[in-house]
């Protein structure tokens, strides 16, 4: 049977239950994940081969990582070759790109420094998201925007602003919002004696980045809080509380990301709540493996939940789902295409299941036939809409898409010494 004839069977699998796998695929089609860059080069950016700091790691050294925005971006455009969809890059500050031996540093970086960026993203059709880069710096050793020296906080406030006006050029450029999320490193490795004053240190911060002139319309600004990090294990000065409440307070959005909560806790039961109390919310979606260790994103059980909460309650247009993992142990361009895939499968998945009978079952109290149909439904024939949507897309179905890696890898990424 050819992927178009499993694929007429499968629909008229998932008519029964009332769902039009035609309308799935076209409506999963228009739902954009932004890429996150930094899988391409182990979150090295551009500024000179500093060291990752900011208690995240990129642990192995698997060979052919990009070296130059040129050997990024060409990774980046084959990566994107295997994934169906048009799709939204997600940018660190620390991928400037300078010309003519000019350098800036974070405090004064400009969007002429991202310029090569957007005719990159242009050319594409891609949407551009954005962040500041509050670590493998100098002055990041262990505190930035809570930093108890003020000349230290001052300069990443300066970086915050500017990050803002760069989201506004990248906005106004490509015709769609761009998302500015602040994550930061800031905490204590042991029991602190002030918890209240470095919170206090970034709350202010926070309004003198926000007090800027931007437009809300095209900046769209996220807070991502981390419950702690490696060198941080007793405090972390950005809190899922201190977020939450910041962004109520001043209308912006929570970034929730998946690897930043205790292990038992759920981004996927999160939600809901949140849409309950904000039009968007941002997502970075990794895997953390023990801890927040940014595995590349399967799918897994917790994926699916996530996913099923953006679908049945209706908010693929309310989430702003991005990425956020870094596996240098293993070929790059086959992470990104593994993790964007497995969102887009996740979403898919969603969205091929009756939501409604499920929850009326629920409602009815129902639980034995509940779980008896969610067991089953895993065995529906998914696949076969997905290798159908794959091919409709012009990307190869199935692990078609591999052979493509492995050329990369021997034609370009083995090449890089
Ligand atoms: C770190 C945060 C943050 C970073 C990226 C590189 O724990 O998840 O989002 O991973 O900014
Ligand atoms: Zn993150």
């Amino acid at each position: 049977m050819t992927i178009k004839e499993k694929y007429e069977a499968a629909k008229e699998a998932y008519a029964a239950f009332g769902i039009n796998t035609d309308e799935v695929i076209e409506t999963l089609k228009s739902v954009p994940i932004s890429m996150h860059c930094w899988q391409g080069d182990d979150v090295g950016g551009f500024e000179g081969a500093g060291e990752l700091s900011g208690g995240i790691q990129a642990t192995g050294n698997y060979p052919g990582k990009a070296r130059t925005p040129e050997e990024l971006m060409a990774d980046i455009d084959k990566a994107l070759s295997l994934i169906p969809g048009t799709h939204r890059i997600n940018l660190h500050a620390s991928y400037a790109i300078f010309e003519n031996g000019e350098k800036a540093d974070r405090n004064k970086l400009e969007p002429k420094h991202f310029a090569k960026w957007v005719e990159f993203a242009k050319e594409r059709g891609l949407g551009l998201d954005f962040n500041p880069t509050y670590f493998s710096h100098p002055l990041a050793e262990q505190f930035t925007l809570s930093s108890p020296d003020e000349t230290i906080r001052k300069f990443w406030i300066d970086h915050g602003k500017c990050c803002l006006k760069i989201a506004e050029y990248f906005a106004t450029e490509l015709g769609t919002p761009s998302l500015v999320n602040i994550w930061i490193p800031d905490g204590y490795k042991d029991i602190p004696a002030d918890r209240m004053a470095p919170r206090a240190r970034l709350k202010d911060s926070l309004d003198q980045i926000l007090s800027i002139d931007y437009d809300k319309s095209k900046v769209l600004v996220a807070v991502e809080s981390k419950v702690f990090g490696i060198g941080m294990e007793s405090y972390t000065v950005g809190s899922h509380e201190f977020y939450m409440n910041y962004a109520a307070q001043n209308g912006i959005l929570c970034l929730l990301d998946n690897g930043h909560y205790h292990p038992t806790e759920m981004v996927s039961d999160k939600i809901p709540s949140m849409l309950l109390f904000n039009e968007k919310l941002a997502l970075h979606v990794t895997r953390p493996v023990r801890w927040d260790s940014d595995h590349v994103v399967l799918f897994d059980d917790e994926l699916k939940e996530i996913a099923k909460e953006i679908v049945r309650n209706d908010a693929l247009n309310r989430v702003i789902i991005g990425l956020d993992f870094f596996d240098a142990s293993i070929n790059r361009v086959s992470a990104w295409v593994v993790g964007m895939r497995n969102m887009q499968k996740a979403l898919m998945y969603a969205m091929l299941t009756p939501n409604k009978k499920l929850a009326a079952l629920q409602n009815e109290g129902n639980f034995t036939e509940l779980m008896m149909m969610q067991e089953e439904l895993k065995f529906y024939p998914f696949a076969d809409v997905w290798n159908y949507f794959c091919e409709i897309n012009g990307v190869p179905a199935k692990e078609d898409w591999f052979k493509d890696v492995v050329s990369y890898e021997k034609d370009v990424l083995s090449k890089r010494a």
